[in-house]
C-alpha cells in the first residue's frame, strides 16, 4: 500500500483486527466496463493521498480522539481477489464490523454485495442520480455499473421492501429502469421530493428503517449535485446538496454495517470531488461515532 487514509492504521491480514465495531476500509480500484471519461479505478489511492491535506479535526470530530478503531485493507481487484472479500464478510460477521468501501464505478456494489449474507431484516439502500436498473447497459452487457440493482434483486430474491433508491431524478434511454420505478419494484423516493415535503420524505426513510436491523448503504456521488461535483463522468444537475445528505446519513447510518462510496471522478487540476468525498468520509465517521 501506497499510503493510507488518514487517521487510518494500515494492515495485511485481517487478524490483526481485534476491537468490535472497528471501521475497515479498503478500495476496489476497478471499472467494468469502458466509458468515458473513466477514472473512478484511480479514487481510492487518490482519495488516500488527498486525505493527507486534512487535519480529521472539525467542529463536530476528532478523528485522533476517536474511541473507535481505524484499519485500511488496501486494495482489492474484484474479480481476481474474490476470497478476500468473503473472508472480509466472515470477520464482519465475527467482530460487528463497519466496512467503508471505495470504488471504482458501481459496479462494485454487486462485487461486494453478492458476498454479503441477507435475510429479511437486511436491506440495500443506494444513493444516486440514476436508477442502476437496466437489465443490460449497454446492450449485450449484463454485469455493468448501470445493472448492479437488477442483479442485486434477482440473485438475492429482494421484495421491494429491501431495496430503497433516494435521489433518483436521470434515466437511462433504455426506458425499462423508468417502468421498474414506476412499477414500484423497488421503494423509492425521488430527489424532487425533497424538495416539495422534505419531511414526508423524511418520514418514508424512517419507515422503511423500522423493520430493518442492518442496512447496506451504497453511495453514488453523482446524487450530488454537479456544482459539488463537476468532474464526474455522469454529473447531473438538480441533484443533492451536501447539508441534505447529511441529514438522509444521520436516519440510516445508525443501522449501516456496509458502506461503499463510487463512481468519484476527477481532474489533475480540478479536486473539487475529491476534497468532497474525503470529507464526506470524515462525516461518515462522525455520524457512525456519535
Ligand atoms: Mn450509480
Amino acid at each position: 500500500m501506497k499510503s493510507t487514509f488518514l487517521g487510518f492504521f494500515p494492515i495485511n491480514k485481517l487478524s490483526d483486527i481485534e476491537e468490535r465495531k472497528s471501521v475497515l476500509l479498503f478500495g476496489l480500484p476497478f471499472e467494468r466496463i469502458k466509458a468515458t471519461p473513466g477514472g473512478s479505478k484511480k479514487a481510492p489511492d487518490a482519495l488516500r493521498k488527498q486525505s493527507m491535506e486534512f487535519s480529521g479535526i472539525s467542529s463536530h470530530f476528532n478523528m485522533i480522539e476517536s474511541k473507535s478503531s481505524y484499519f485500511d485493507f488496501g486494495n482489492i481487484n474484484p474479480i481476481k481477489e474474490k476470497e478476500k472479500i468473503k473472508k472480509i464478510w466472515k470477520k464482519t460477521g465475527e467482530l460487528n464490523l463497519r466496512l467503508l468501501v471505495l470504488g471504482g464505478d458501481h459496479s462494485i456494489t454487486y462485487d461486494t454485495l453478492s458476498q454479503a449474507s441477507w435475510n429479511e431484516e437486511t436491506a440495500v439502500i443506494w444513493i444516486d442520480a440514476h436508477a442502476d436498473l437496466a437489465d443490460e447497459y449497454p446492450p449485450g452487457i449484463f454485469y455493468s455499473h448501470g445493472t448492479v440493482f437488477t442483479n442485486l434483486k434477482k440473485d438475492n430474491s429482494l421484495s421491494k421492501n429491501q431495496m430503497l433508491l433516494i435521489g433518483g431524478h436521470a434515466y437511462t434511454q433504455t426506458i425499462e429502469e423508468f417502468h421498474k420505478l414506476k412499477n414500484k419494484e423497488v421503494s423509492f423516493i425521488p430527489m424532487h421530493q425533497f424538495f416539495e415535503n422534505k419531511e414526508k420524505c423524511m418520514q418514508s426513510i424512517r419507515d422503511f428503517l423500522k423493520n430493518k436491523d442492518r442496512i447496506f448503504l451504497s453511495l453514488d456521488v453523482d446524487s450530488l449535485d454537479q456544482a459539488y461535483v463537476p468532474t464526474l463522468g455522469t454529473a447531473e444537475s438538480f441533484g443533492l446538496t451536501p447539508y441534505l445528505l447529511v441529514e438522509i446519513l444521520k436516519l440510516i447510518l445508525p443501522k449501516a454495517s456496509y458502506v461503499d462510496i463510487v463512481e468519484t471522478q476527477y481532474e489533475k487540476t480540478n479536486k473539487i470531488a475529491l476534497n468532497f468525498v474525503v470529507c464526506l468520509i470524515f462525516k461518515i465517521l462522525e455520524i457512525w461515532e456519535s
